[in-house]
């Protein structure tokens, strides 16, 4: 017999969780180790307690709340993250963390006993975008950074993540680090068009596809705009510019499942009537295989060099992270769709296009994760949305496949 959820309260704590950090337009700003980020976490501390959970925060500040289960055996886990881009979405990364403590309120209300624990978990910094790069927390856990590495980061003010984490109350112990699981659940929303376009309102995902993140800089000469004759000219943002339309048509060109983003630019000395000397720009290069992911980085190379040759500028690129496509277990994937099958709910089988901590989580422990319709396609904005008979059936997906591994 399924276990059904609470849809209301869930509604209602989500939009708790989201007032504290709402922007004007609709969106939220939960920007990791910010106010509004210790915010959202004081929150969940206090929904785990109340649900009767241990709860603990490791050196990463990942807060984790546990239920014990009638065995001392590795947990399974589920969770996602609360941090958010600035005026992100309302869904992404929150709605796994709430849809996890939903999971956590119906166990103990049915006061369902477990053969195995339950842990609910909340990643510090999953999207990298004050502390880059992304998913440092459960890249820690899965031994891709070390702590030192992440607490040495700085953000675009030269604040450093070590002393925010420690400012904002959730510099916890490393003995508090997840020990392992016998399995790792994430629910997050799509956050692209491939649902809404096929009419599922839920999917099995099988994996996640790969992510380069680089650094362009280009230095040329900072002059004056109006005495400076335009041959005499070299102008760092004019062959930056000349990356971006390079990086967009390379993509275009490779074409299929391939996508390249510049996403953020910074000049110096970035004023009205001065040729910018220096100009830095992240390109983000996505490919589900490999060797598509490696093609794609060597071209933006020689793409950076045949702009900077184009302006007579000098350019240097630099790798900040690089997460190569990653697989989900088999048999949970088999699993979540017998129960999908069972409860009746719709679903298609996809690889992600975002990454998440599921990706980390999956060097530690078999992981899956259940992605729930966006309407529309969009995210990492306010117009992210996603139907909430959609999420209903998502989390009622999510509570009883946890419920099977469990028991
Ligand atoms: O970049 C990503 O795909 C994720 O949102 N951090
Ligand atoms: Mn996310
Ligand atoms: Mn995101």
């Amino acid at each position: 017999m399924p276990v059904h959820i609470d849809l209301e309260r869930l509604r209602r704590t989500l939009d708790a969780v989201n007032s504290v950090a709402a922007t004007e337009e609709g969106g939220v700003s939960r920007v990791a180790l910010t106010d509004e980020d210790r915010a959202g976490r004081d929150l969940l501390v206090r929904w785990m307690q109340e649900t009767g959970l241990d709860v603990r925060v490791d050196d990463l500040g990942t807060i984790y709340g546990r239920r014990k289960g009638a065995e001392p055996d590795l947990p399974v886990v589920f969770g996602s993250h609360l941090d958010s881009v600035p005026n992100g979405g309302r869904f992404d990364g929150a709605l796994g963390v709430v849809a996890g403590l939903e999971v956590m309120r119906r166990v103990s209300e049915q006061d369902i006993q477990t053969r195995r624990p339950l842990e609910l978990v909340s990643f510090t910094n999953e999207e990298g975008v004050r502390f880059e790069p992304a998913m440092m927390a459960s890249g820690v856990l899965a031994g891709q950074f070390t702590r030192d590495y992440v607490y040495s980061r700085t953000d675009r003010a030269g604040t450093i993540f070590g002393d925010e984490l420690a400012r904002i109350g959730y510099r916890g112990d490393v003995e508090h680090r997840l020990p392992g699981a016998v399995a790792f659940l994430e629910l997050h929303v799509e956050q692209g068009p491939v649902l809404d376009t096929r009419d599922y309102p839920v999917a099995i995902v099988e994996g996640i596809q790969g992510i380069t993140w680089l650094e362009v800089t280009f230095t040329g000469q900072a002059d004056h705009a109006g005495p400076t004759p335009m041959a005499l000219r070299r102008d760092a943002f004019v062959a930056a510019s000349r990356l971006v339309a390079f990086v967009q048509e390379m993509a275009k060109r490779i074409g299929g499942p391939a996508v390249a983003t510049t996403g953020r630019c910074a000049l110096e000395p970035d004023i009205i009537n001065a040729i910018p000397g220096r100009a830095v720009i992240s390109v983000d290069v996505r490919h589900p295989d490999q060797a598509g992911l490696d093609e794609m980085e060597a071209e933006v190379h020689r793409l950076a060099a045949e702009a900077a040759d184009a302006e007579q500028v000098e350019v240097a690129v630099e790798r900040i992270w690089s997460s190569p496509p990653t697989s989900f277990d088999s048999q949970l994937i088999a699993v979540l769709e017998r129960m999908a099958t069972r409860l009746g709910v719709p679903y298609h089988r996809m690889v992600s296009g975002a990454g998440h901590d599921a990706k980390y989580m999956a060097e530690i422990a078999p992981t899956v994760m259940i992605f729930v319709r966006s309407l529309g396609g969009y995210s990492h904005c306010p117009e992210e949305d996603s139907d909430w008979q959609d999420i209903e059936q998502a989390v009622t997906l999510l509570l009883n496949s946890v419920l099977q591994l469990a028991t």
